[in-house]
């Protein structure tokens, strides 16, 4: 990846994190941890790969995103506002009565969301209806799924995976965020499900391994999925839940807890000083001019030609 390219995704990825973590404590409350392992996944999908435009979200030839592990919308609200769908100052209203930003996706009110979710399993369910109408339809769009480790313990997603196969859904791509811990504990102790690869295998997927804070392996991997042609394809990426908050990392507490106030003020003085070091880097004045950048380099225009 081109380092222009690289370092604007990288202040997009921190400006997600940061917003992803005002919301949760402007509300007191909100999924903060699988919000900051799923960060950089969101952000090479919706300011690299994904072929959308934010002036006419319901585009019939729109890439699709499904957030199947729907209770992470701190990052994918901080995501959709960023790419412009709607303006930041709604972030205000994350799970507010006042607005529309509710903890869990909502494809009726709120711009930019594909599929409502957030009981978990259902999500990849309808990506495959989704990617399933594609084929019917002789349709070009590509179907995203993003998925939590936790969530695939639910039998539903394996009926999903089933009906995939079958209909040899080349335009859905799966990503699962392990990270390794779900609501209350680790997933090897709630219910282990590794061997993932063998598992996905034997469900007839094409399988990628790949590290899911690395925004240009995952370009690659995303591009290895929309090459591979009679299957769908699963992208395990490695993450660490509560990425970027130096006391959140690795700790199933952080699942869905808002921080105090002296917390908040560690987790805001880190986030903020990535985000100042990678406006440095990406050497532009604010997430406004990263965006141009993104634009300039041919990345989110219509065509999608990146
Ligand atoms: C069907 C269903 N059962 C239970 C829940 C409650 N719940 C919300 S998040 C979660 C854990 C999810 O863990 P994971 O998928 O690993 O998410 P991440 O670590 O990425 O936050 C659970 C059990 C739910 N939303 N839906
Ligand atoms: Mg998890």
């Amino acid at each position: 990846m081109e380092a222009r390219k690289l370092h604007t995704l990288e202040l997009a990825a921190a400006k997600i994190r940061s917003l992803a973590m005002d919301q949760v404590y402007t509300a007191a409350s909100g999924h903060i941890g699988g919000s900051l392992s799923v960060a950089d996944i969101l952000t090479v999908l919706y300011f690299d790969v994904m072929k959308v435009d934010p002036e006419n979200p319901q585009a019939p030839d729109r890439d699709r995103l499904v957030l199947s592990k729907g209770h992470t919308t701190p990052a994918l609200y901080a995501a959709l506002a960023l790419r412009g769908y709607f303006p930041k100052e709604e972030l205000k209203l994350f799970r507010s009565i006042r607005g529309h930003m509710s903890g869990h996706p909502d494809m009726v009110h709120v711009p930019g969301v594909d599929m409502s979710t957030g009981s978990l399993g259902q999500g990849i369910s309808a990506a495959v209806g989704m990617a399933l109408a594609g084929k019917i339809d002789r349709k070009d769009y590509r179907v995203y799924a993003v998925l939590g480790d936790g969530e695939i313990e639910e039998g539903q997603v394996w009926e999903a995976a089933m009906a995939a196969a079958k209909y040899r859904l080349d335009n859905l791509t799966a990503v699962v965020d392990v990270n390794g811990l779900q609501i209350d504990g680790s997933t090897a102790d709630v219910m282990p499900s590794e061997p993932l690869d063998k598992k996905f295998e034997a469900f007839n997927w094409n399988v990628i391994h790949v590290d899911g804070h690395d925004l240009a392996a995952l370009e690659d991997a995303f591009a290895q999925a929309a090459a591979c042609t009679g299957k769908p394809t699963v992208l395990l990426a490695g993450t660490v839940k509560g990425k970027g908050v130096s006391f959140m990392e690795n700790d199933a507490g952080w699942h869905g807890k808002a921080p105090n106030e002296e917390q908040y003020a560690v987790a805001r003085e880190e986030l903020r000083n990535r985000v100042r070091i990678c406006t440095d880097v990406a050497a532009v004045d604010s997430m406004d001019d990263a965006v141009e950048v993104l634009e300039e380099l041919g990345l989110m225009d219509e065509e999608g030609e990146n």
